[in-house]
């Protein structure tokens, strides 16, 4: 394990599916020490390893899973790993984080981080043990849905792995695949799980026994327990286990930015029918949580009334939003089952709602006919044309094929207004929090590395209590803020942020425990520097993909400048494009990037980022100093 003392287990694993090689390569002490682990790996492995315009869908693509130094130990809620690849969807950096055993499982077995790449040309999963790693045969598994997939990997390897796996929608090359484990734990929202699937690598599953090595194990276990203590005790405890995100329903509610008819309006009158009181008393049958967590926030929920009772899914804020209100939908039954086709596929059920809700919203439009839907008439609030709809997109069938490609591609395609409704950022679908009235959450969608999503800066609560009318430098300070805790330290370290933002766990902790762990005294400073480096490389990867920056990229969908909020307490609000253009001046600023986005010289020297230098350059790409 050379000089790394704990956390880090030392080796990583390389997988050659076009030649069927499999390789160990030592964690050197500069990934460890100056990447960490979980999306710093990512983005520097994929930076340093990828061609500029690699064809996502082709060999030359790779895929990182990586865990983190505190990933499945002690450390409260650190069942977590980060899957990265250049996205099919966006074409652009990628990754998401999943809550799975696999995350502990793969570092007892003696690997911190996988690094696929290549394609297999027959189905094949990677099974992995402390006793060796096999490239298996998979075509029993191929077609089959994810769930069905982890129980046969169960029958046959027992229950005591860790496995994510795809399912139909990766398999047919839908855009927004995701990874999908324990039956409803999903992660990759960029296509991390359509690159697994163009690859034909249908699984991934480990079983370790070995110890992950820490420095203190006295002061790790003490401080463990007195976070579990403090998380345990605190008075929102009981709501967050009985709801978990679920919750937000509400408060969205409230706020008035409950995405609603394809974020049309901010209100939905039939929230309280999917909300987290109804699921709580209704329909949550059981409290799921991940590896090492005392605050399980899992809600699986089962469908009670109508045709598709008995259906179970695990529920959370971003699946009901988009498939619920978004699509105008108030039956907590019907969003089960939308919710459980989604996790059966393996499709990231916010970019399944906003591509079914733009479809509904064209057509009520008038702009696309039912010659081009195949014949369906496309209605609000109705079950049947959002399951239909999404059977097609999955079948690769009349306007599904397109929907496929995600709403960015879908509306290019189709043309004429269609852009104006398709809610994304880069071309990755907005997760469920309508900004028309919320500049800084804006902001936050707007430059969130991997397109937009909420789990960077989710400033929206903090907006709403600061006011949402003002346009200043505290809204940017605060976006920065969270991208630097939530995008990278908790993605570095690769544990649950939910603790912290959710239960009010003090920070200070994870320095502290990093510590105990690994031996290294960092402070939270030293972490936020790597994130800020961390954001730089994966601007940089974009800019290399792209060959060229220009700032209207970073800009939220153009429905919320153009198209107001239709009704509710917000009625007739929507973004003012010279606000946004003053936030994200001041956010280029603070960052130290210029006024189209592209870092500045001098900023990645800071960073120690001189190859960067060099490779953008060598690109034709002026940088300023
Ligand atoms: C995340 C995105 C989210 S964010 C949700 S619900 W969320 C959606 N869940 C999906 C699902 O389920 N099925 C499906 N087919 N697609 C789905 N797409 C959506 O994916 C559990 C929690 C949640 S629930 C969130 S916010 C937090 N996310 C964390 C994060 O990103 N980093 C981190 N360090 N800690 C986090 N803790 C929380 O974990 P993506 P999960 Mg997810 C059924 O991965 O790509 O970022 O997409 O992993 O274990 O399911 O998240 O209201
Ligand atoms: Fe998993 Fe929820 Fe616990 Fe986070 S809080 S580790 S998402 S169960």
């Amino acid at each position: 394990m050379g000089e790394l003392k704990g956390g880090w287990v030392g080796k990583i694993l390389r997988v050659d599916l076009s030649k069927g090689n499999i390789k160990e390569q030592e964690v050197s002490k500069e990934l460890a020490y100056e990447w960490i682990g979980g999306r710093g790996w990512g983005v520097k492995i994929l930076w340093d390893e990828l061609e500029a315009g690699t064809e996502p869908l082709s060999p030359d693509n790779k895929i990182v899973i990586a865990t983190g130094p505190l990933t499945g130990t002690i450390v409260p809620s650190s069942g977590k790993v980060v899957v990265a690849a250049k996205s099919p969807l966006t074409g652009g950096y990628g990754d998401g984080n999943i809550g799975t055993h696999l995350g502990h499982m793969l570092k007892m077995s003696g690997y911190d981080a996988i690094i696929i790449e290549g394609a297999s040309k027959k189905p094949v999963y990677l099974w992995i043990t402390p006793n060796g790693v096999e490239i298996k045969d998979a075509s029993h598994l191929w077609g089959k849905n994810t769930i069905e997939t982890e129980i046969i990997l169960r029958r046959d390897h027992g229950n005591d792995i860790g496995a994510i796996v795809i399912g139909p929608g990766a398999e047919n090359l839908v855009k927004f695949s995701v990874v999908i484990s324990e039956y409803g734990r999903a992660g990759g929202r960029p296509g991390i799980g359509t690159v697994m699937g163009h690859k034909k690598l249908k699984a991934v599953v480990a079983q370790g026994w070995n110890d992950i090595p820490m420095v203190d194990i006295d002061a790790a276990y003490e401080l463990a327990y007195e976070a579990r203590r403090y998380l345990m005790s605190n008075p929102g405890y009981r709501k967050w286990i009985e709801q978990g995100t679920m919750m937000t329903v509400e408060w969205s509610q409230e706020a008035g930015v409950l995405p609603t008819h394809n974020f049309t309006d901010g209100e939905f009158e039939e929230y309280m029918s999917i909300g987290g009181e109804t699921m709580a008393k209704t329909y949550k049958m059981l409290r799921k949580g991940c590896f090492s967590c005392p605050m399980p926030c899992g809600n699986l929920s089962i469908a009670r009334f109508g045709k598709f009772e008995r259906t179970w899914a695990e529920l959370d804020y971003e699946n009901v939003g988009m498939l619920g209100s978004n699509i105008g939908i108030g039956s907590m039954d019907a969003v089960i089952k939308l919710n459980r086709l989604a996790d059966e596929w393996g499709v990231d059920t916010i970019s399944l709602g906003s591509v079914i809700a733009f479809a509904i919203e064209l057509y009520q439009r008038g702009i696309i006919s039912k010659k081009q839907t195949g014949g369906l008439e496309l209605k609000w609030s109705d079950p049947d044309t959002a399951i239909q709809l999404a059977e097609m997109i999955i079948k690769g069938e009349a306007i599904g094929k397109l929907l496929a490609e995600g709403v960015k591609k879908a509306a290019e395609k189709i043309g004429g207004e269609a852009p104006k409704y398709a809610i994304h950022v880069k071309g990755l679908e907005v997760s469920a929090y309508d900004c028309h009235a919320a500049p800084a959450m804006a902001l936050s969608y707007g430059t969130s590395p991997i397109g937009a999503h909420h789990k960077d800066a989710w400033v929206i609560s903090w907006e709403m209590k600061y006011g949402r009318e003002k346009v200043d430098k505290a809204k940017v300070d605060k976006v920065i803020e969270f991208q630097r805790i939530r995008g990278g330290l908790f993605e570095i370290l690769t544990v649950c942020r939910l603790p912290w933002i959710e239960l009010a766990l003090d920070l200070e902790y994870y320095p502290k425990l990093f510590k105990a762990i690994t031996g290294l005294d960092y402070a939270l400073d030293r972490f936020y520097f790597i994130a800020d480096k961390i954001y730089n490389l994966m601007r940089a990867f974009w800019i290399r993909e792209f060959g060229h920056w220009k700032r209207e990229y970073d800009y939220p969908p153009r429905k919320w400048f153009e198209v107001p909020i239709s009704k509710g307490m917000l009625a007739g609000r929507k973004l003012s494009k010279e606000d946004y253009d003053r936030l994200l001046d001041m956010y280029y600023e603070a960052r130290g990037w210029d006024k189209n986005g592209v870092p500045r010289k001098s900023t990645l020297e800071k960073f120690g980022l001189t190859d960067v230098i060099a490779v953008l350059e060598k690109a034709g790409i002026k940088l300023s100093e």
